[in-house]
């Protein structure tokens, strides 16, 4: 019987994978414009693929949604790169852990999945900015996606670490990298500027060489491909159900007169945002219209096969105002949560009628536990807590300035004065030019007097005495990832007014919430202020214990906040995402298993904005529920 390899052999996967992927080989994939189709390899080939967001996936979990893709019957996957997501900060470059884009392409090329790489470097994708990084506003005049030169030097920094990595995944490389987009949906942006694109073609052939398929996406409307495409650039398109596939790939003859047809995007669900209701798309609608698209020899990438979860702060907005949620659940064929749906059997069944399944198990979904109610007690609030959020002490400064400006990219910044003068009567504190980005939390002495927000609340009524502290914690809600707002700079961005008066003499304090959290800073041990206003933001906290005795946990699960209304939450330290039962759909969060543990009680810390339902006497809950609730009331 063949001994099997020694472990130490595993240890040389990853470098031999490597070394076999960096090679020249005669591996080509290229485009057969008389064929009007790819060739891989100089045969005809048909891409039927799948958006998969890496950035979206807890790498725990990259090889069940992959395979799970596969048994779908795509022979290929499409995913973004987020620049914000693996830069940070100017220079400092991020590709562990969950960032491992380099793992993620070899799993996928393990599993035999072909890739359709979009690394932008502007990506949209309800990403907070559309994946540019916010240290890029630094330069508070910058033309985002032009040939504005600050722009320019970043993205030839960035593209300068990131396509050098990918090039040995390239399919002619021996990796699974079939075709490459550039930018995405250009066409739709104000700028219109050819010599951005022909910048960045000659920087992508610079890197990646000249045999490679490059692309641009556009919605299927001539003037955006008016815009969004360049001689050297393939141009595709991108439609939903409800547009007719003819009249749509007639759009993309006009520029492509031979040459693929490609749906870059076809949407099989659609985007939700907080206060509207959950967006679903019809199974058999898209089952038709893929079946048309297939039937007609197109290539189709369906966005999305699974949309995952804007973990931590990563959602994106649109305009007017509108922020992401949490969930990019997106209805797509396998849920947030990786879990198989009807549209997945359903869209199997349609793509096995042109290409061959493959066979063997689906993996099934993960089952989900409920571990119940946890206890929760208050710890501080927000204001009491400043000496182990803001360690270095606040900037202090006459006018506000925004996040930018004191260099902190997501999350919260609390903006501190005092009043100039008694007002013993409400008198209007509101934010010149709706400058409040996106909601501040406004309270005088510890005394809640009510909340700002970005285009819905832009003027409230507060009273006090002169010289009483005046505190706004101001949130970041996401900066916008389409069209030309997404320059979004957010905090206090122009100055507060209290009746006639400007408010100046600001302390601002920049919040660091992850240190505090993962360092254990927010825990009961901390001395917490005796009058409790539970409509102060508060951070509260609880523990539970995985079940002992029951095989295969900790499984996943979902938290839901009953009777709180919005805030942040994490567990063991992970930033699960923002929460908002207050207004809705959303009422659930995803909690994957391999945050939990079994050793130790599980910490959950909660930052809640507004209102929870604990007092002083009354403990309060979280639950940890098994199933997601998704499209539930708006507020
Ligand atoms: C695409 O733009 C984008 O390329 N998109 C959508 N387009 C419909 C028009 C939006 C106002 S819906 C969701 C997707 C992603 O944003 C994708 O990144």
């Amino acid at each position: 019987m063949a001994r099997a390899a020694p472990l130490r052999f595993l240890l040389l996967l990853p470098p031999l994978l490597a070394a076999t992927l960096g090679r020249q080989t005669n591996r080509t994939f290229e485009i057969d414009y008389e064929g009007d189709q790819f060739l891989k390899d100089g045969k005809p080939f048909r891409y039927i693929s799948g958006s998969i967001h890496y950035s979206r996936i807890p790498r725990f979990y990259w090889k069940d949604r992959l395979l799970k893709m596969k048994m779908a019957g795509l022979n290929t996957i499409q995913t973004y790169v987020p620049w914000n997501f693996h830069e940070p900060l100017p220079g400092l470059y991020q590709f562990s852990g969950d960032q491992d884009l380099e793992y993620f392409l070899q799993l996928a090329d393990e599993l035999g999945l072909l890739v359709i790489l979009r690394p932008g470097p502007y990506i949209c994708a309800e990403w907070d900015m559309g994946g540019l990084p916010a240290w890029l506003l630094e330069k508070q005049s910058i033309v985002l996606r032009s040939s504005d030169l600050d722009y320019l030097k970043a993205v030839h920094s960035w593209l300068g670490v990131l396509l050098p990595k990918v090039k040995p995944y390239l399919y002619q490389n021996g990796g699974p990298i079939i075709t490459v987009q550039v930018e995405n949906e250009y066409g739709s942006y104000f700028t219109c500027d050819y010599n951005y694109l022909r910048f960045l073609l000659n920087l992508f052939h610079h890197h990646l060489g000249k045999d490679v398929v490059l692309f641009t996406t556009d919605g299927a409307d001539e003037e955006y491909l008016m815009c969004g495409t360049l001689q050297g650039l393939y141009a595709t398109v991108d439609f939903g159900t409800s547009v007719n596939i003819i009249e749509a790939f007639q759009i993309q003859r006009k520029f492509e007169s031979k040459g693929p047809l490609v749906n870059s995007e076809f949407y099989t669900g659609w985007l939700d945002h907080w206060g509207e209701p959950h967006q679903k798309v019809d199974t058999q609608k898209i089952v038709n219209s893929l079946t048309d698209m297939l039937a007609h020899g197109a290539n189709v990438n369906l966005y999305m096969f699974i949309g995952g979860t804007n973990f931590a702060y990563w959602n994106g907005a649109n305009m007017p105002y509108a922020a992401q949620p949490t969930s990019y659940d997106y209805d797509s064929p396998l849920t947030e949560a990786g879990d198989l749906t009807e549209k997945y059997f359903a869209l199997r069944e349609a793509i096995g009628k042109f290409e061959k399944l493959p066979e063997g198990i689906i993996p099934p979904s993960t089952p989900k536990f409920a571990y119940g109610k946890v206890a929760m007690e208050k710890v501080n609030t927000v204001e009491d807590s400043l000496d182990v959020l803001c360690l270095a002490g606040p900037i202090n400064s006459t006018y506000p300035l925004t996040f930018v400006q004191v260099k902190q990219y997501f999350g919260f910044v609390l903006y501190r004065t005092t009043l100039p003068k008694n007002y013993n009567e409400p008198v209007p504190l509101s934010s010149f030019l709706d400058g409040v980005r996106d909601r501040a939390y406004v309270s005088v002495n510890g005394v809640p007097q009510g909340i700002l927000e970005r285009s819905k609340v832009l003027v409230i009524n507060i009273t006090g005495e002169a010289g009483a502290t005046l505190d706004l914690l101001v949130e970041n809600m996401g900066r916008v990832n389409y069209g030309r707002h997404n320059n979004d700079f957010k905090g206090l961005i122009s100055n507060l007014t209290l009746g006639s008066d400007i408010l100046t003499d600001w302390s601002i304090f920049p919040l660091d919430m992850e240190s505090a959290v993962q360092n254990n800073l927010i825990s009961n041990e901390m001395v917490t202020s005796d009058s409790f206003t539970s409509t102060l933001p508060t951070f509260y906290t609880g523990q539970f214990f995985i079940p002992s005795g029951i095989p295969d946990l900790p499984q996943d699960t979902y938290i839901q906040f009953p009777n709180w209304t919005k805030g942040q939450v994490w567990i063991n330290g992970f930033n699960l995402g923002r929460y908002w039962p207050g207004r809705g759909p959303q009422v659930t969060l995803y909690v994957p298993s391999h945050i939990l543990v079994t050793s130790a009680p599980n910490n959950i810390t909660v930052l809640e904005l507004e209102g929870s339902p604990c007092n002083f006497q009354k403990k309060c809950y979280v639950e940890m529920v098994d199933k997601p609730v998704l499209d539930g009331p708006l507020s």
